[in-house]
């Protein structure tokens, strides 16, 4: 039997393209090679000119605004046909199901973005950029979300991945005459690398600030039971929030609250850090405090002037958790006679105010991102793949271990940076990587 060497046309797919639950206007969207007849079998006229809005009814009785945008010039690169028509469960339910009647196939998470993709509509870091438009939850993050969209990270990948391209060319046209490669040739070769590779390793130093910019920062205050630091949680809030007492261990749970600096931080008060106590439920808060330490960016450490000094080798124990966070260690109380005070540490005092201008100050220099840029986990992951794959170039280089695995080496580099955008430009971007991506989506996008 002749073997079927047509292909088959991918499925026409309906999606409702607008959130749950629907406002006024819902969006039902078709893609596919069979976007318009499907379309135009659910109307009861023709299907508009393309690219103009048109009024139209619809055979269940419904009225639909119709929208015709044929491929490739659609968001997918396929035909698309939108109908927007009245929200509701029941009626936007019914839209859908004359259209699978049709013969649509329902999208999945993602499938209208994975197409774009596939047609060369849309790169795999802007498909990324759009799923982090919609979760954005903080300013810092839609911004960065907008910009990968707009292509900037991608442009900056194509970039790279040029000069990497080039290089491996270079090295594999050596292949067969190795004889002709000079010793100058290799340290060009191994320049150029290196070159390369500070490039990416620049990259992954701003994608953390990236990363502090998209989420707000947690700011711990922690130190021993009435050390003070419900009473300046309080006080930098400006409001009761925790409650203060002079009997320690008042404070069991930990509570949060946003606190505006340049930009807002959570600010978390936690239980008074010690080990002595008998009571349950206080060593539960001890516990929960250290979590709260554990995923501090800063840690405002505070003991109270009226208070015996904490060895150094305690208070360095408490804080073992919290070894990325940037310690700001203060003594509260200041207005006291006669109180303590410590080289470098800040003296504050909730109850007159003193000293918290030039907490407010620290807290905010801690927290800026500093250089900043675009580049979200699996971004990261890429370049420092790519990174690595660059180091490996430099030692076989080095160590003379042949331009066969300077190539091979050099190809894996090209491969990791191409994913991010995923034009490798050797060979397809991984099954997997695609649907982790893709299916993160909400089905219509
Ligand atoms: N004089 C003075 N007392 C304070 C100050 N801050 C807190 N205290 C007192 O210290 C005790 C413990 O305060 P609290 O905020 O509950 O400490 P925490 O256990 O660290 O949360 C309370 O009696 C407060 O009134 C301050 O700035 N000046
Ligand atoms: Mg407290």
């Amino acid at each position: 039997m002749e073997p079927d060497l047509e292909p088959t046309p991918p499925a026409t797919i309906v999606g409702v393209a607008t959130g749950r639950p629907d406002g006024g206007v819902a969006i039902v969207r078709l893609s596919g090679p069979a976007a318009r007849t499907i379309a135009a079998a659910m109307l009861t006229g023709e299907l508009p000119e393309p690219r103009v809005a048109a009024l139209r009814r619809l055979v269940l009785g419904e009225r639909a605004l119709v929208l015709d945008m044929p491929g490739p010039r659609s968001f997918t690169g396929e035909d698309v046909v939108e109908l927007h028509v009245h929200g509701g469960e029941r009626n936007v339910g019914q839209v859908v199901e004359a259209a699978l009647a049709a013969g649509a196939s329902p999208a999945g998470p993602g499938d209208f973005t994975r197409r774009a993709f596939e047609h060369g509509r849309l790169s795999l870091d802007q498909a990324e950029g759009i799923a982090a438009i919609i979760g954005a939850q903080t300013q810092g993050a839609l911004d960065q979300a907008r910009r990968l969209v707009a292509g900037e990270l991608g442009r900056a990948v194509e970039a790279v991945h040029g000069r990497l391209r080039l290089l491996r060319v270079e090295v594999e046209a050596n292949l067969d005459f190795p004889e002709d490669v000079s010793a100058a040739d290799e340290a060009r070769f191994a320049e150029t690398a290196a070159s390369l590779r500070v490039e990416l390793e620049g990259w992954l130093a701003r994608f953390e600030g990236g990363r502090r910019a998209r989420e707000r920062a947690r700011v711990v205050l922690a130190g021993p039971p009435n050390a003070g630091k419900s009473s300046l949680f309080n006080a930098l809030l400006g409001r009761s929030r925790a409650l203060v007492s002079p009997t320690a261990g008042t404070t069991r749970d930990f509570v949060e609250a946003e606190l505006e600096l340049e930009r807002s931080v959570a600010l978390v008060d936690t239980a008074g850090l010690r080990e002595a106590s008998e009571d349950a439920i206080e060593l539960a808060g001890v516990a929960l405090g250290q979590d709260q330490l554990a995923g501090a960016d800063v840690v405002i450490w505070l003991e109270g002037a009226d208070q015996p000094a904490l060895a150094e080798s305690e208070r360095q124990r408490w804080l073992e958790g919290a070894d990325t966070a940037t310690v700001i260690p203060a003594l509260a109380k200041a207005d006291l006679d006669s109180p303590r005070v410590v080289a470098g540490w800040l003296s504050l005092s909730a109850h007159t105010g003193a000293g918290l201008d030039d907490l407010r100050r620290a807290l905010a220099d801690a927290v800026r991102p500093g250089e900043q840029w675009i580049g979200l986990a699996r971004h990261r992951q890429c370049a420092a793949e790519a990174v690595e794959a660059l180091g490996e170039v430099e030692a076989q280089l080095r160590e003379g271990l042949g331009l066969e695995l300077v190539a091979f080496s050099l190809a894996v580099a090209q491969t990791r940076l191409g994913a991010i955008t995923g034009h490798t430009g050797l060979g397809p971007v991984g099954e997997e990587v695609l649907h982790a991506i893709f299916s993160s989506f909400c089905i219509g996008k």
